[in-house]
């Protein structure tokens, strides 16, 4: 038996990337249907070739996380992809996609593309003081003009990485710029695509010609945040962690709660009173679905 990678998953067969090099179609174990065991792209597995024609995956190793949406295992870090312009910057759904790549517990970095297009140098740098205050790494790329390639490749070197963001954004565009020969769909055609009928999504990690492995995600508009609750949202906001524990009331939601620690830091401009606006509007969202499930 040997261990290996899966880096692709379509109808029931399962691409393993063993410690050679060689990839290697495979089916899972009967046995594992009844188990409800399940295979993921990015798991490590074990597989054999018993009759030395056909790869059987054996075994599941342990994963360190599991992405939902899409499915992919064993994430190192997420890669979140927002325009400047065209679609415009959204901080709040920024700030849905953080919160999403807090709770994996996996390294965040914010790619901003299409700097090209932005109306002025200011309005860039606010938004990249705003997330490094926070504690995030800020890239500001131009894929059409081929700024900030290199710090963009340099980030995913060696890890195993999920492009996310919003459609449009330039996320395809990126990585056919990073592994020419991808040619992967872009723009409008990548739209239309989508829409069609008979397009089977699947996922897959694709190899870096320098190192690493990374996938792309299709355009998300809305995410859920259906599995975390009102008390770790606080938690996958950097700045509410750090200072949690220094409010009057124990286990202080920062919503109505006197002498709310952050409220104060707020009004100190210590905390950005649109990240506050994301966490109220996230609370609120976390708790209604919770009443309606009642
Ligand atoms: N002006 C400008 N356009 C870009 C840039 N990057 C991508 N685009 C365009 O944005 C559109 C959407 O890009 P695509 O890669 O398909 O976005 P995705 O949905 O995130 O994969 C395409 O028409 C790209 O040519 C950029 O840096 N500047
Ligand atoms: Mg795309
Ligand atoms: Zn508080």
């Amino acid at each position: 038996m040997v261990e290996g990678l899966v880096i692709k998953a379509i109808g029931g067969f399962y691409y393993v990337k063993k410690g050679n090099g060689e990839v290697v179609e495979c089916r899972a174990r009967g046995r594992f249907r009844k188990e409800n065991i399940n295979i993921y792209v990015g798991d490590r597995v074990l597989v054999n070739n018993p009759d030395s024609k056909t790869w059987v995956v054996e075994a599941v190793l342990q994963r360190k996380n599991l992405m939902v949406r899409p499915p992919i295992a064993n994430i190192d870090q997420c890669i979140l992809v927002f325009s400047i312009k065209s679609p415009d910057f959204n901080p709040f759904l920024l700030d849905r996609f953080l919160v999403l790549a807090e709770h994996l517990q996996v390294n965040i970095v914010i790619c901003l593309n299409k700097i090209d297009l932005a109306d002025n140098k200011e309005e860039l740098e606010n938004i990249k003081e705003k997330y490094n205050k926070i504690g995030y790494k800020v890239l500001t790329i131009s894929a059409v003009e081929k700024i900030g390639i290199e710090p963009f490749k340099a980030i995913l070197i060696d890890k195993i990485s999920v492009l996310a963001g919003p459609s449009g954004v330039g996320k395809s565009t990126l990585l056919n710029i990073i592994q020419p020969g991808l040619s992967l769909k872009t723009g409008e055609l990548s739209e239309k695509l989508r829409k069609g009928r008979h397009t089977t999504r699947h996922v897959e990690l694709i190899e870096l010609e320098f190192g690493g492995l990374i996938a792309d995600t299709p355009g998300f508009s809305y995410l859920e945040l259906d599995d975390i609750s009102p008390d770790q949202l606080p938690y996958l906001f950097p700045e509410i962690k750090r200072a949690q524990g220094k409010c009057k009331f124990k286990g202080c939601r920062h919503f109505h709660e006197p002498d709310c620690e952050i409220k104060k830091l707020m009004d100190q401009c210590l905390i950005y009173s649109e990240r506050y606006e994301s966490y109220i509007a996230f609370l609120n969202e976390i708790c209604d679905k919770r009443r309606n499930l009642q």
